[in-house]
């Protein structure tokens, strides 16, 4: 049932709600269907900063031309290990769906693998492509940059994009372990919730233009956001911006965000995913050692201390019951956005 505040839907018209947006702003129907699915995953699973909302920012990538709707993922082997996906500059999704069974194939022939995506619009969360690789017994780790928006610890102005981190790992009988977050203080998307509601945000998120530490979400999107864990999650950033960048021939944030031209569009350029096979350091004891790790989740959980991924798989198990909610002013946007 619908309140005046929000829109329930079921995950299915959620998806063909989705398909329809994105079909009707000329994606290719491949792409309208990877794309699709990424967001109601991530609405499902409480993720709302990359969930349905990610509709009205793919309309306006489409609409300012960041990206190609149509692009046909091209697969290439440039090592026996390596896979790479050229996307065309279309959205990453597809790129991934097109790439993810031979780098699968190569982690369980060579023991590890590597899959860089290059030339793709991305703006998604990555833990939906670590946790289908980790469903297939491997361990995967994920990487993308974004646009420069987030200041170095201890400078005020952009050199990094919120650049992400995945990590995915098995657990027999188990959902996989799986975390996913910026190595900005917060997502981006989280402050554009924030500024959408009129909320202020806390003052460690960012900085205004003028380099002072704000609440106001608008100007934290105007000046400079900060990373998370001050020199910590800046080193992060910083290799997330080499392992996805130079390292695979693609751009940094700087350059994405040039390459954008002031358009306004999601960030454009490479994600790199690992995938490691226990079984190519383990053997036969592959089963032994994923126990160990067992003993290490329970002694996190047996102290009152929660997972990563619980709140997600949480959230999952209760959608798949009673469906979804989406905030009524948001549904309202969608729909204006299919008609346009
Ligand atoms: P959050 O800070 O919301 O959460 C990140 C991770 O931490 C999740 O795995 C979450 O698990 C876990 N977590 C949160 N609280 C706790 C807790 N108390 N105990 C244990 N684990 C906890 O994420 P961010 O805002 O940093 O990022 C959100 C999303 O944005 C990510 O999915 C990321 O991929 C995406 N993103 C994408 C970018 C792109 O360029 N494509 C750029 C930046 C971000 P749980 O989910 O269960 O709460
Ligand atoms: O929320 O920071 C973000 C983001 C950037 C690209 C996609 N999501």
């Amino acid at each position: 049932m619908s309140s005046v505040e929000d829109v329930a839907l079921s995950i299915a018209e959620a998806d063909e709600l989705a398909r329809e947006v994105l079909g009707a702003w000329g994606l290719a129907p491949d792409h309208a269907a990877a794309v699709a699915d990424t967001m109601v995953r991530g609405e499902r699973d409480g993720c709302t900063s990359h969930g349905l909302y990610r509709l009205l920012v793919a309309a306006s990538s489409v609409e300012r031309g960041v990206v190609a709707p149509d692009a046909v993922p091209q697969v290439s082997e440039p090592a026996p290990a390596l896979v790479r996906v050229d996307g065309g500059g279309g959205f990453a999704q597809l790129p991934f769906e097109r790439g993810a069974p031979l780098l699968i194939e190569k982690a369980k022939r060579f023991g590890i693998a590597a899959l860089a995506i290059n030339n793709a619009v991305h703006f998604a969360a990555l833990w939906p492509e670590v946790e289908a690789l980790a469903e297939q017994g491997l361990v995967a780790l994920a990487f993308t940059p974004s646009h420069a928006w987030v200041a170095p610890e201890g400078g005020t102005r952009p050199v990094f994009g919120t650049n992400p981190i995945a990590f995915g790992w098995p657990r027999p009988g188990r959902p996989p372990f799986v975390f996913d977050f910026a190595t900005s203080a917060v997502a981006r998307g989280e402050i554009e919730l924030h500024r959408r509601a009129g909320k202020p945000i806390p003052s460690e998120w960012g900085y205004d233009a003028d380099g002072r530490p704000s609440t106001n979400a608008e100007a934290v999107l105007a000046g400079a956001m900060r990373t998370f864990g001050a020199h910590k999650g800046s080193a992060l950033a910083a290799m997330v911006e080499l392992l996805a960048g130079p390292l695979i021939g693609d751009m940094t944030s700087a350059e994405s965000l040039a390459a954008d031209e002031g358009r306004g569009g999601s960030p454009l350029g490479g994600e790199l995913i690992v995938a490691i096979d226990p079984a190519g350091f383990l053997g036969a004891a592959v089963e032994e050692h994923l126990r160990r790790a067992e003993a290490m989740f329970g002694a996190i959980e047996e102290q009152g201390a929660r997972l990563p991924g619980a709140r997600r798989l949480a959230a999952r198990a209760h959608s798949e019951v009673a469906g979804l909610r989406i905030p009524r002013k948001l549904h309202t946007e969608i729909l204006e956005v299919l008609e346009r």
